[in-house]
């Protein structure tokens, strides 16, 4: 009995402990940090969900109802009843003004996200059998992001889901994300702000997210890619515009993609 009161508080009272990661006993989604992931939030918990409750009640109650009422043992005659029109008018036409109802708010929401405005820093991510890689093509930054190991976490890093290098990003910017993958087909997700893109060989697919809260999200590898695709997270640190400066100073310098000439070298680092 206790433990169940445990797992009944877990559920109610874990929304605050970890706010970008998944939690145990998680039930709705990771909290959204982007205005797309507030959007998509919202339509399921407050349209599509009503809904599908709405109508399994009520086939529930169908069911029952027609087990008792039309029970064998009152029912020695059985009714030879096959069709009735309005029934069946009703029955096609109001799962039509449903998917109606659904499928307007939905597409306008997938639009807005497919619509990617004019990005303030563009990362491309390629997926490899089992990492990421990631590549700031305006920066001439390049580097690749391994899981951290069980046995190197260190405090307050989330098991699976840390990484070595983490993308950084700054806030309240648009980010725009180019993804491909070299070998095999992986996904690039991040749930907080609402994003998902397959990672397709030989083909670059974007996606744009725009945080707006300085912290760590987690992400992983959502295309079953091999043997090791749980152990493919993804990493992203948003930080203010200062900070994501001085960072980019130092990664121009650490992830440097081409040989930087020495006065050049200089130059970047006396910044
Ligand atoms: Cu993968």
């Amino acid at each position: 009995m206790k433990k169940f009161l445990y797992i009944f508080l877990a559920i109610f009272y874990s929304t605050n402990v970890f706010a970008n990661q998944p939690k145990e006993w998680q039930l709705g989604f990771q909290n959204a940090a982007s205005q797309s992931m507030r959007e998509i939030v919202n339509f399921h918990d407050n349209l599509l969900l009503p809904i599908i409750i709405a109508i399994s009640v009520f086939v529930l109650f169908l069911m029952i109802y027609v087990s008792i009422r039309f029970r064998a043992s009152k029912n020695p005659i059985p009714s030879k009843t096959t069709h009735n029109v309005t029934v069946e008018i009703l029955w096609t036409l109001i799962p039509c003004l449903i998917l109606i109802v659904l499928a307007v708010p939905s597409f306008k929401i997938l639009y807005k996200q497919d619509t990617i405005p004019k990005a303030d820093v563009t990362v491309k991510a390629i997926g490899y059998q089992w990492y990421w890689g990631y590549e700031y093509p305006d920066e001439n930054i390049i580097f690749d992001s391994y899981m951290i190991e069980t046995k190197d976490l260190k405090e307050n890093q989330p098991r699976l889901l840390s990484v070595d290098n983490e993308v950084v990003v700054p806030v309240n910017k648009v980010v725009k994300v180019l993804i491909t993958a070299n070998d095999v087909l992986h996904a690039w997700a991040l749930p907080s702000f609402g994003v998902k893109r397959d990672a397709v060989p030989g083909r670059i697919n974007e996606t744009w997210f725009k945080a707006e809260k300085v912290g760590t999200y987690y992400g992983q590898c959502s295309e079953l890619c091999g043997i090791k695709h749980a152990f493919m997270p993804i990493t992203v640190r948003v930080v203010s515009e200062a900070d994501y400066t001085e960072w980019l100073t130092g990664a121009k310098i650490k992830f440097a993609k081409e040989i930087i000439e020495e006065d050049q070298f200089k130059k970047l680092a006396s910044k």
